[in-house]
């Protein structure tokens, strides 16, 4: 097990200062990039091989390079700070832990596109969250880091932490910029993709908060040390939640290919006197996995040969006191209330989706049901306008692979066969 890089100073007293991030590095990596020519940093990232951390793993320094150079349009970064895929909860505890991880790496990210301007796009239901970055770009901005003239390079950067309006269609990024921009957020179409026509249709690069803040480290230590951790085509470090029946829930930092069963040691095992019935390797939108996949290596292209997707890496952990049919309904009820409406397959596809789940929940369902719930899936997985309609869809069709004879058991037994209070999650 490698040092840990991004939680190295998680659990310090005040470790969300300037003072605390000084002793530990920071700000180091900043005065590096800034003696460096932009396109170099790009080339560092690039060579590191960072994946996006926020659900897609595309290459970081790629994206940076999509930016044009030379257009005469001003440039802008958005770091998507909107967490709230269901069982993710890396990027809050990072900001509160240790906002000027993020800050550092924003300020170097903006000078690597050559963007004058960021944004910090922040839930806006986690206060406290608001209130700590808003407080550590103030303290970073008088103490030379932000503003004009950023350690005396001629580099100036300001950045907005803006709160959200709490929907969860604004963590996709061109809703984001809408929302950004002060319309109703909803996706738009793509291409273009935002590093052509992002913010005010301007070059923008939105990325991650846990990949911002990755940054960092890399401009520290080099490319060589980030690609000596994880594997080659999903190279470093990365932060994997656990939650739901674990004996020590909570954030564990590990290089990417680590195993369920390796995080499981670590986190105490399931609860005690229980055991692994099924677990999503990134938060609900991707496809669940049983007790047959814990060697499965989390990475991007090991999940992808499992049959799912790494995604946000929030692992959530079924024991075999859960209704899988009650968990995929809850889900499905988060998907049907967050689809902004804007296209047919989902608005009422998740809709129908819930409904047919809660008959078959019930045991009330008729005996042709599953097919029609598997046929309403086809209706709008590849055929909705954004990744929403794939992921509503996704932890339906897997659970009723793996867990077909359940779902069935309720018809049979006409009512959920799970006693009321021993679904501990989803009483
Ligand atoms: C320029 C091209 N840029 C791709 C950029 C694109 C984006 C990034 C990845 O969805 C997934 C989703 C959720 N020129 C480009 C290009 N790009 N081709 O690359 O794009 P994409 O479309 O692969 O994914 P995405 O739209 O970023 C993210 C899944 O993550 N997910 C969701 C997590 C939710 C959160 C949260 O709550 N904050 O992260 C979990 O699995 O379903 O599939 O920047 O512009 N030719
Ligand atoms: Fe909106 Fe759902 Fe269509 Fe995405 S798939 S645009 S969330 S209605």
């Amino acid at each position: 097990m490698s040092a840990p890089v991004l939680t190295r100073m998680w659990g310090e007293p005040e470790s969300w200062t300037l003072e605390a991030y000084r002793r530990h590095d920071g700000y180091r990596a900043l005065a590096a990039a800034l003696a460096m020519p932009p396109d170099d940093v790009i080339a560092a990232v690039k060579d590191a091989g960072l994946r996006g951390r926020g659900g897609a793993g595309f290459p970081t320094g790629v994206k940076w390079g999509y930016i044009p150079q030379g257009d005469g349009k001003p440039h802008y970064l958005v770091v998507n700070a909107d967490e709230s895929e269901p069982g993710t909860c890396k990027d809050v505890p990072l900001m509160m832990a240790n906002p000027h991880e993020l800050i550092e790496g924003v300020v170097i990210a903006a000078y690597a596109i050559r963007a004058r301007q960021a944004f910090l796009y922040v839930r806006g239901e986690v206060v406290p969250v608001l209130r700590r970055v808003h407080a550590a770009v103030v303290e970073a901005t008088a103490a030379g880091y932000l503003g004009e003239d950023i350690l005396g390079s001629g580099f100036s950067l300001d950045v907005v932490v803006h709160a959200g309006a709490g929907a969860y269609i604004c963590g996709e990024e061109t809703a984001l910029l809408d929302s950004l921009e002060g319309r109703r957020g909803q996706p738009r179409l793509r291409p273009p993709f935002p590093a052509t026509a992002g913010l005010y249709a301007c070059p923008t690069v939105v990325n991650n908060v846990e990949t911002i803040a990755s940054v960092p480290a890399i401009l520290r230590e080099g490319a060589k040390w980030f690609r000596s951790m994880g594997t080659e085509k999903s190279p470093g470090f990365t932060l994997y939640s656990l939650s739901g029946h674990v004996a020590r829930p909570g954030q564990y930092e590990a290089p990417l290919g680590t195993t369920l069963r390796e995080l499981l040691t670590r986190a105490g095992g399931v609860r005690d006197g229980h055991r692994l019935k099924f677990w999503t390797p990134g938060g609900s939108s991707t496809p669940i996995l049983t007790g047959k996949h814990l060697d499965v290596p989390l990475d991007y292209e090991g999940v992808a040969a499992a049959g799912s997707m790494l995604g946000t890496k929030a692992l959530q952990i079924f024991d075999e006191t859960t209704c899988v049919v009650r968990a995929v309904l809850r889900w499905s009820e988060f998907y049907a209330h967050e689809s902004c409406g804007k296209c047919t397959p989902c608005r009422e596809g998740t809709f129908w989706l819930t409904r047919i789940l809660e008959e078959l929940e019930r045991g009330t369902a008729g005996a042709d049901d599953l097919d029609k719930l598997l046929d309403v899936c086809e209706s709008v997985a590849g055929r909705s306008f954004c990744a929403l309609g794939d992921a509503a869809t996704s932890p339906i069709v897997s659970s009723v692979a793996h867990f077909r004879d359940e779902y069935l058991a309720h018809l049979h037994v006409g009512a959920c066969p799970f006693p009321p209070g021993r679904s501990a999650l989803f009483a």
